[in-house]
């Protein structure tokens, strides 16, 4: 596997590919398998992830690499494997969630930093023994009716750029994920707040990563879509579609190699059709694709159930979630794709 920053940026937004995030800590995993009633115990978790990683059609054809949670880095395979050698044998590239959460902001009620800075230099050194080529920081920003603050989301960039260069002086590429919440609360703001809110934290990060000496060409943004809040949403898939390239056009510099989102919340028919309508038609500096949790894994965990006899049934659900982001990802999914299947 090539070593170059900019390399392995490329190759994680490969045409046709985008990123499974799969990172999900330990409380969130245990929300996914409480929908399903199966406890959250390290070997079910393992078995989960082994079922997804296993998973060939979606893994060599749809998913260029796996952003893990440190215990799954560290994890094996029933039989043995690493699943880390199992994301490698499928040609995807193994990558770690480095942040320790968003925690509350001292002076800022209601706002949070994202932790995880200190000892991170190594913690990345190791991680990239174990064999983690890329690193994911997600910062959170919500809109409330008098929030999101200026300093808070300041110091969030000034995180999320200092752990980008701390990435690459590891030869780590950084997902830089600054993520304004659609699913917040009170989740009633508009496109147009999001947009203004988005454009805000974007230009922040980008200063922030200059400031920082960060290599555009080495690393990979991870921002939501510009969208309005889960509790009004209306906004037509072409809106979100226009609103989004605009605002990215508008503050993401043409040097970065991709830009992956996040799915937010979206239902992954609504997170596919968005990404599919900015591929479609549209001139773009930087490639466009996925980097989804939720939309690329809920049909799959309800599907697969955690029994052992709808492991087959799990992965046909994760392959065709993965084939529907792909299509989106070069503009050519279509509805009746969804109907077929
Ligand atoms: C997989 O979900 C991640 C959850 O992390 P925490 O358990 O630490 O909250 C999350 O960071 C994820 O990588 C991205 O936000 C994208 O997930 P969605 O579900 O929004 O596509």
């Amino acid at each position: 596997m090539t070593e170059r920053l900019e390399d392995i940026a490329v190759a994680m937004v490969a045409r046709g590919k985008g990123i499974l995030a799969a990172d999900e800590s330990t409380g969130t995993i245990k929300k996914r398998f409480d929908t399903i009633g199966l406890e959250s115990t390290a070997d079910n978790r393992r078995d989960y992830r082994e079922m997804l990683f296993r998973t060939n059609e979606a893994m060599q054809d749809c998913i260029s690499g796996v952003i893990l949670f440190d215990e799954t880095l560290r994890q094996s395979a029933a039989d043995g494997t690493r699943l880390v050698d199992l994301i490698t044998a499928a040609g995807a590239i193994p990558g770690i969630k480095v942040d320790k959460g968003a925690k509350p902001l001292p002076g800022f009620p209601g706002e949070t930093v994202t932790e995880g800075l200190d000892g991170l230099n190594e913690r990345l050194q190791e991680y990239h023994e174990l064999g983690a080529r890329f690193a994911k920081w997600r910062g959170v920003i919500a809109i409330g009716e008098s929030t999101p603050t200026f300093g808070a989301i300041k110091a969030n960039a000034h995180a999320l750029a200092r752990y980008a260069a701390l990435c690459q002086a590891n030869k780590i590429v950084p997902i830089v994920e600054p993520e304004v919440l659609m699913d917040g609360e009170p989740g009633t703001h508009s496109l147009e707040r999001c947009e203004e809110v988005t454009t805000l934290v974007l230009n922040t990060v980008f200063d922030e990563l200059a400031d920082a000496r960060v290599r555009l060409e080495g690393m990979i943004l991870k921002p939501n879509m510009v969208i309005d809040g889960k509790n009004a949403r209306n906004a037509s898939v072409e809106a979100v579609a226009e609103a989004t390239i605009r605002t990215l056009k508008r503050t993401v510099p043409s040097a970065v190699p991709g830009i992956a989102f996040l799915s937010g919340g979206q239902s992954d028919e609504e997170a596919t059709a968005h990404l599919s309508a900015m591929n479609a038609g549209h001139d773009l500096p930087w490639n466009l694709t996925f980097s989804y949790g939720r939309a690329l894994q809920a049909a799959a965990i309800k599907a697969w159930g955690g029994k052992k006899e709808n492991v087959a049934a799990g992965q046909r659900a994760f392959s065709h979630r993965a084939k529907m982001n792909s299509l989106a990802a070069c503009g050519d999914w279509r509805k009746d794709l969804e109907q077929a299947a």
